[in-house]
């Protein structure tokens, strides 16, 4: 019998069937499955120093070497003559010299890490300037161990390229979040500051394993409460747990805020009470938060107030904070998310109202731009500020949640759509002015730099809501620490980390990933349309919205389809858009014939009898593209259905129920899509392929009236 239970036993704790709900995210420190090779690194390991910080870092390898190896392990503060793993900074331990360069330590900087054993044969260093430094860096091991990969003939020497690596939360203080698709917001504003949930330790780990050294907690759709004393009595809780973790938070400011909460009569940046306001506010937050990272600002964008209010620039209110929170040495990032209702062209506006201001920025000020010109659609040319501002540092911003890219159901791996932008060459300076070189500073020699990522966390059990959308959190933090790790890297490291070791899930899975943004811009909005979901809450399509009162809040605004073709004409004889892109692009993106087919309808109203590079007209490929991606939607289900012995039975299913939707959904915006357009191609949907199941008067009907995230 006893034999028998302990057959049992053994088969239970090798199964992948033992449930698994996600909250460990890429901090799974489970049994490899041979760690004897790893004893030898980890004889009586010892991480030096007395600080919060290091204290972090003891208890993380702590945890790691007892979970990853099956052994419990006592992290020593001082190395013996047995140890083989020694962690510190020079301040904190004398042997630390002795085992890595100085060349390398002063190439490192005050976060950058070294990882080495080439210098002193068997033993490891993890060694860096300071205590946060050597925290990334033991974060960097742990990910070498969790990987498998070699631990002989070491060397590393690791700083990141980007100073402020940032989440920016749209969280609101009753606990609903902006375009989130996890659940509630994991801020607890009702409990805090008395009660800190072991979730903010856990969202402070997970940050600083992938480098994100900041917070913004609150939305830019700012409320100014969050600025009232009881409410930075909160926030300086939240700010203690992170520090251990080097995550500073910050806050979104509402420019109205002297008025609202503190009952001046104007919020015109040039008054000198208001100044004064602004002063006081920023001292009272750093009495309580010293290290308080400054205010992320939306201003004079979707109704909210702004310096324009009193015929001010973005430059005024941006500087006036900046000046409030200098002393401070905090930091003003400046939204350049604008679109009054002037311009004949949304596309144009952020450029037309952002260029003339260059270099009338405090040094304090970053702008921050998003990725696109229009807002985080699930595929745009980059912005054309980026490269268009020499004086002025700019922060991109990327949006992790995905409001345009599936919600809470779709399996998107956002890494490649970052790579596309961070890649492309906007020519400011000549070819390879790259946007990874405009926003790390390295271009035009600026020392902030920034990247931020729209937070797609929720108080979901499993953090994200899909389990696979924690693989954008992931690539969030990686690439704002190297902007040159290539999509595979980034994807290959999650999944072992997050999954397992086993090349026959891990090969398959990155496969899906990396082929995910492709298909589904393709079933979404291929060849270069946008916009065309439904308003309000963007969930599904709408190609034929023309109801709203401003123009370019419809979807008709954007595609163009009519009798003659589709598409938005930027080139000159249309809204020029074109003219703020440098010559090189003008003369690639304005040409039908040299316009990648990805930009296609981004630039040129295209006939639909248009010959494209397939030989295929216009509408035939429109067709083609919806039908290719819904045809390979099918092959991402049919491959993860043969790939459930590899991992854990609730993860398995709950992606397998969620890749369902997607491609249900897939389908939908397909036919949706295509039954209206071919209203004006007037062309069939060719016969090789499945009809749609429904007329276009079904899809026009379907109604959504609870959609999460939705902005108030
Ligand atoms: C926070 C889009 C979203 C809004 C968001 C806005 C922004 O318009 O739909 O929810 O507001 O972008 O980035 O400010």
């Amino acid at each position: 019998m006893k034999a028998i239970i302990t057959i049992l036993l053994s088969f239970v704790s090798i199964s992948p069937i033992q449930a698994e709900n996600g909250y460990e995210l890429w901090l799974r420190y489970h049994r490899l499955a041979d760690p004897r090779p790893l004893a030898q690194f980890l004889t009586a390991p010892a991480v030096c120093g007395n600080s919060p910080v290091i204290a972090a870092a003891r208890e993380e390898l702590t945890k790691a070497l007892s979970g990853l190896t099956g052994h419990s392990y006592t992290i020593l503060s001082t190395p013996n003559p047995r140890t083989s793993f020694i962690a510190g900074t020079p301040a904190s331990s004398r042997v630390i010299p002795t085992l890595v360069s100085s060349h390398d330590l002063a190439a490192i900087g005050e976060e950058g890490f070294i990882i080495t054993n080439t210098i002193s044969n068997g033993r490891t260093a993890i060694a860096a300037n300071t205590d946060i430094g050597v925290l990334y860096g033991i974060f960097h091991f742990i990910r070498l161990l969790q990987t498998q990969q070699p631990l002989q003939r070491l060397h590393i020497v690791s700083t990141p390229k980007i100073k402020l690596r940032l989440l920016d939360h749209w969280d609101n203080l009753d606990r609903t979040v902006e375009r989130g698709y996890a659940g509630a917001s994991i801020w607890n504003w009702h409990h805090l500051p008395d009660v800190l949930d072991q979730r903010y330790t856990d969202y402070a780990r997970a940050n600083a394993s992938i480098g994100i050294n900041g917070a913004v907690l609150t939305n830019v759709n700012a409320d100014a409460q969050v600025l009232t004393r009881p409410y930075l009595e909160k926030v300086k809780a939240l700010a203690g747990v992170f520090r251990p973790y080097g995550i500073k938070v910050y806050l979104t400011a509402r420019f109205s805020a002297p008025v609202e909460i503190g009952g001046l009569r104007t919020a015109d940046p040039l008054n000198d009470t208001v100044q004064l306001w602004w002063k006081e506010k920023a001292r009272e937050i750093y009495s309580l938060v010293p290290d308080f990272g400054g205010f992320l600002v939306k201003a004079n964008s979707e109704g909210q107030p702004g310096p324009q209010d009193y015929s001010r620039t973005h430059a005024d209110g941006a500087n006036m904070l900046a000046a409030a929170l200098a002393p401070f040495r905090g930091i003003v990032m400046w939204r350049a998310f604008v679109y009054s209702q002037q311009s004949s062209d949304r596309f144009k506006q952020a450029y037309e109202e952002f260029t003339p201001l260059d270099g009338r920025f405090s040094p304090h000020v970053l702008v921050q731009v998003k990725n696109g010109p229009i807002d985080f659609q699930p595929r745009e040319p980059f912005s054309p500020l980026f490269g268009a501002m020499p004086h002025t540092p700019l922060m991109m911003e990327f949006q992790l949640t995905q409001e345009y890219t599936g919600q809470g159901t779709h399996l998107l791996f956002e890494a490649p759509m970052f790579r596309e932008v961070l890649d492309a060459d906007t020519y400011s300076k000549g070819s390879g002015s790259t946007i990874a070189r405009t926003i790390d500073g390295s271009l035009d020699q600026f020392p902030l730099s920034g990247m931020a990522g729209v937070s797609n966390i929720g108080s979901d059990i499993n953090w994200c809501g899909h389990p696979f959308a924690q693989a954008n959190w992931y690539a969030l933090g990686r690439l704002s620490w190297d902007h040159s790790l290539s999509s595979a890297q980034i994807a290959d490291e999650w999944l072992r980390q997050t999954f397992t070791n086993d090349p026959a899930f891990v090969v398959p899975v990155k496969k899906i990933m990396l082929r995910s943004h492709d298909l589904l811009v393709n079933y979404m909005t291929p060849l270069g349309l946008a916009h065309i979901m439904y308003n309000g809450h963007h969930y599904g399509p709408m190609p034929w919205g023309n109801s709203l009162g401003r123009p370019d809040w419809n979807p008709v605004y954007y595609h163009r389809a009519d009798s003659t073709g589709i598409g938005f004409n930027r080139t000159e004889t249309g809204s020029n858009a074109l003219s703020q892109y440098a010559p090189e692009l003008q003369a690639q993106f304005g040409n039908l014939d040299r316009c990648p087919e990805e930009y296609l309808f981004w630039f040129h109203h295209v006939p639909w009898q248009h010959r494209m590079r397939s030989g295929r007209t216009c509408w035939e490929e429109l067709c083609y593209r919806y039908y290719a991606a819904t045809d390979s939607m099918k092959a991402v289900v049919q491959a993860w259905g043969e790939l459930g012995k590899y991992i854990d039975t609730e993860r398995y299913h709950l992606v397998q129920q969620l890749l369902n939707v997607q491609l249900k959904e897939a389908i939908w915006w397909r036919n949706a899509c295509l039954l209206y357009f071919q209203t004006f191609s007037r062309k069939p949907i060719p016969g090789v392929y499945e009809q749609p199941d429904h007329p276009l008067e079904y899809y026009r009907q379907l109604r959504f009236v609870f959609v999460p995230g939705q902005s108030k």
